[in-house]
């Protein structure tokens, strides 16, 4: 058992052994704050174990993260099991809005929405450059930034990312494993160049166009299969 009270400051992360905890676990606190987390293992909500994490409220920055490093097949956050309870409100699944994440088996999910689309594409960048400012903009999904952004699976999120990004981009494709449920055939009947180009462009942040530069010419620069496809790609964005 995990039992806390008063207002919290920091950090709690919840995770590790769960032969080692009951199936009551419960985490309270009168009120999460300021830039407050509470990080919970996937595997803590799982069908045996019902904790509860109960507060207050939720103000400002703080935020709670289900499952808070990735996906995990075996967290059963439902209605009939583990439960969060702000005030007299209980949440059941993901809650952007209120900072109450459950982390999406999706890679390139990057707002943690359960849908990978064009709206991924800012904090695709925004995550891959600038960490903390990521962190800042989506409270709560720091711990998950390298699971969300590492398309390739490759174990790194980095510029080489972005081939596999856009594939699932264009089939908006959820998937956790690798190489994914959606890839498109460059040249031939897929998007060209010119075309992914403009949907970056216009995506991602007038005060992130630098960085995507940036990221584009690390994959066109490389030996990797698609870096003639990403040069285009970088001519057509002017870098
Ligand atoms: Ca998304
Ligand atoms: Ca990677």
């Amino acid at each position: 058992m995990v039992t806390g009270s008063g207002s919290a400051e920091g950090e709690i992360h919840v995770a590790g052994n769960v032969s080692s905890l009951t199936d009551s676990t419960s985490i309270w606190v009168s009120s999460l704050s300021g830039n407050a987390r509470i990080s919970i293992d996937g595997s803590l909500f799982g069908y045996y174990l019902e904790p509860t994490v109960k507060m207050d409220s939720l103000l400002d920055n703080a935020a709670l993260a289900v499952d808070w490093d990735g996906d995990d097949y075996y967290d059963y956050w439902s209605v009939d099991n583990a439960s969060v309870q702000v005030g007299s409100t209980f949440y059941h699944e993901n809650s952007p809005e209120h900072h109450i994440w459950e982390i999406q088996p999706c890679r390139g999910d990057l707002n943690n929405d359960g849908v990978v689309d064009n709206f991924d594409i800012d904090p695709f960048v925004l995550a891959l450059v600038d960490p903390d400012g990521y962190e800042d903009e989506f409270p709560g999904l720091e711990g998950s930034r390298v699971y969300h952004g590492d398309c390739n699976c490759s174990g790194l999120f980095n510029s080489f990312d972005i081939d596999s990004f856009v594939d699932l981009v264009e089939g908006n494709c959820c998937d956790s494993e690798c190489p994914g449920c959606a890839s498109f055939a460059r040249g031939g009947g897929g998007p060209n160049p010119a075309d992914i180009a403009a949907i970056l462009a216009e995506s991602v942040a007038a005060e992130r166009y630098d960085a995507l530069l940036t990221i584009v010419s690390d994959v066109a620069a490389s030996d990797e299969p698609n870096a003639e496809f990403w040069a285009q790609v970088l001519e057509t964005l002017g870098g």
